[in-house]
């Protein structure tokens, strides 16, 4: 079902009265928020909330906003969030009920405003004569975000038997203003606290349904234009680094100066012919010698860097090295506190005459030396198994990577890729990562004209396990077509490589790798989602194998035992 874009229209009709005004508010919300371009709900059960299901439902809504439903609401608002992140200019709304409820949404939430990542947050909840009363399932949701949302506004419950023509315009106005706050100059989560009084649901109407507005304006703001590049200056021994969310900015800025790119495998500029695949651990040497042929003394960072210590310590931390900026946000990342310059967007603009042939041989000595640096570095079976499912994926593929040590492998030791990838760097969690694939993987198949890529998911086991629910896709709801690809190693193998890889092994393996012993292809099959278990010999022909659906491959490297229950 490939997407159109319809153009926004200058008002809503007025719901049509429908008994109860917290559903005549729920489908001004609805209708306001589908005529502004949202597409996608996801909806977790309760009964406050029942107002927005109802509305959904209603004819002036039906058909343009898909409904996703979760039992787990963290499992909801991260498919948002996914949503979200495979168009920021498309979001989602997450809609849950009352109390307890909304605090699931918390992890989410934060990761959208850190990624900056568009969310629509909706709970619903008690009108003020019922909160601070010990009504049940009642609590301050109102403001519960803090900080980490854009806009939070806590709507007053309308009118029980009808919403007022002033009602319903201040929900238009209010959902109207959440989206284009959400997707405006400095994307993220909003939040709406919606109010709900009885009747929760459409009543038969009285005979004289009191007047309503013919019609609802529709408030559209314009979107931020893009930024206007600035110059910044570039020389032979300037440094492109391309973090989280880069983009191909990075690639051609480097490429066009043919500087050394130290891209991430999710900064969307792992590609080009500067790149230097392998630069962590190049790096570091570089980095240890003040006088190392190949020392930077300028990085220009685009995107946010989080993955290496060398990159974002050594390098941009270096007293030698001048760091510049781009981005176009109020949050740019600057951990080392040294960014002399920040710049929206920029042009190179070079310092002196370019000495091409020597800038060329300054790359290939970067890139030789990169790769002799990571050739070093011991091999295990789960950088093979995270570079199977790497190669398996093409330009129109999405890949999802985990936080932890495969993404870190794969920043190490992958090559170039054309395929979309994408990472929840904003914080770096474990949790909803297998929802948030979801999301994208639903995503992607609606916005496809043709067969969509495929998407795939590839995690640690902690990761996994830590969102089963993330795979949990009721019988009735659309299902993402998605490879959850399970490096299953017994535990977080990240811990061995820190400085933890130092305290005493029983200690290490209790409180840090802890190892869990669970069968993830039988939970996963228990969920519903078909599940393989297989030795890493066996993924490349797995990964190539039509996948249809959502399935789980779940790679150790000595099978337990060798089952097939797809
Ligand atoms: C929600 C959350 N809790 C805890 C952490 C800390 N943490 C980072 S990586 C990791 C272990 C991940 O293990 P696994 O998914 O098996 O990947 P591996 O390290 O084996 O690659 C943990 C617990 C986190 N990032 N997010």
């Amino acid at each position: 079902m490939p997407e159109t874009t319809a153009p926004v229209p200058p008002w809503i009709p007025a719901p049509r009265p429908t008994g109860s005004g917290a559903v005549d508010q729920s489908v001004a919300l609805w209708s306001a928020l589908a005529g502004l371009g949202l597409r996608e709900a996801v909806l977790a059960p309760g009964s406050r909330s029942a107002p927005l299901v109802y509305a959904l439902a209603a004819g002036e809504v039906d058909g343009r906003i898909r409904a996703h439903v979760r039992i787990d609401e963290r499992a909801a608002a991260y498919t948002a969030l996914g949503i979200g992140r495979h168009d920021p200019a498309r979001p989602a709304a997450v809609v849950t009920t009352s109390g307890t409820a909304t605090a699931h949404l918390h992890a989410a939430v934060m990761e959208a405003h850190h990624s900056r990542i568009p969310l629509l947050v909706l709970t619903a909840d008690r009108p003020a004569e019922l909160r601070e009363v010990g009504a049940n399932q009642t609590t301050r949701q109102a403001g519960l975000f803090g900080s980490l949302v854009r806009l939070a506004v806590d709507l007053p419950a309308p009118a029980a038997e009808a919403a007022s023509a002033t009602e319903l315009r201040t929900a238009v106005s209010t959902a109207a203003r959440a989206l284009a706050v959400a997707t405006g100059e400095h994307p993220g989560p909003v939040h709406l606290n919606l109010s709900f009084r009885d009747p929760l649901v459409p009543r038969p109407l009285p005979a004289e349904p009191g007047p309503a507005p013919a019609r609802i304006v529709l408030t559209r703001r314009t979107r931020p234009a893009p930024p206007t590049p600035e110059p910044v200056p570039v020389d032979a021994r300037t440094v492109v680094v391309a973090g989280d969310g880069a983009g191909a900015a990075a690639a051609e800025l480097a490429e066009r100066h043919h500087l050394p790119l130290l891209a991430e495998p999710m900064s969307g500029a792992r590609h080009g012919t500067t790149l230097v695949p392998g630069h962590p651990a190049l790096l570091r040497e570089v980095m240890a010698d003040d006088r190392h042929p190949l020392r930077p003394s300028r990085a220009l960072v685009l995107g946010r860097p989080t993955l290496s210590r060398s990159v974002v310590g050594a390098l941009l931390g270096a007293e030698d090295v001048e760091v510049i900026v781009v981005d176009p946000g109020p949050d740019w990342p600057d951990v080392a506190r040294r960014a002399q310059r920040v710049v929206p967007a920029a042009v190179g603009e070079e310092t002196g005459p370019v000495d091409l042939p020597a800038r060329q041989r300054h790359l290939a000595a970067w890139r030789t030396a990169a790769t002799a640096a990571a050739a070093a570095l011991p091999d295990s079976w789960q950088r093979r198994a995270a570079l199977a499912v790497w190669e398996a994926s093409t330009a129109q593929d999405v890949l999802v990577l985990g936080s932890s040590s495969l993404v870190r492998d794969l920043e190490q030791h992958a090559g170039t890729t054309r395929a979309r990838v994408i990472a929840n760097r904003g914080l770096a969690g474990i949790d909803g990562t297998t929802a948030m694939a979801g999301g994208i993987a639903l995503a992607q198949e609606r916005a496809a004209t043709g067969a969509p890529g495929r998407v795939r998911l590839l995690v640690g086991d902690l990761t996994a396990l830590h969102d089963l629910t993330g795979l949990l896709v009721g019988p009735e709801e659309p299902r993402p077509a998605l490879d959850v690809i399970v490096v299953d190693d017994g535990g977080g193998r990240i811990f061995s490589g820190l400085e933890h890889a130092a305290a005493p092994p029983a200690l290490l393996r209790r409180f840090f790798t802890t190892p869990h012993g669970a069968d993830i292809a039988a939970a996963a099959t228990a969920l519903g989602a078909p599940a393989q278990l297989l030795p890493p010999s066996a993924l490349p022909a797995a990964l190539s194998a039509a996948g249809e659906g959502l399935r789980v491959l779940v790679v150790q490297e000595t099978p337990r035992e060798v089952s097939n229950n797809s």
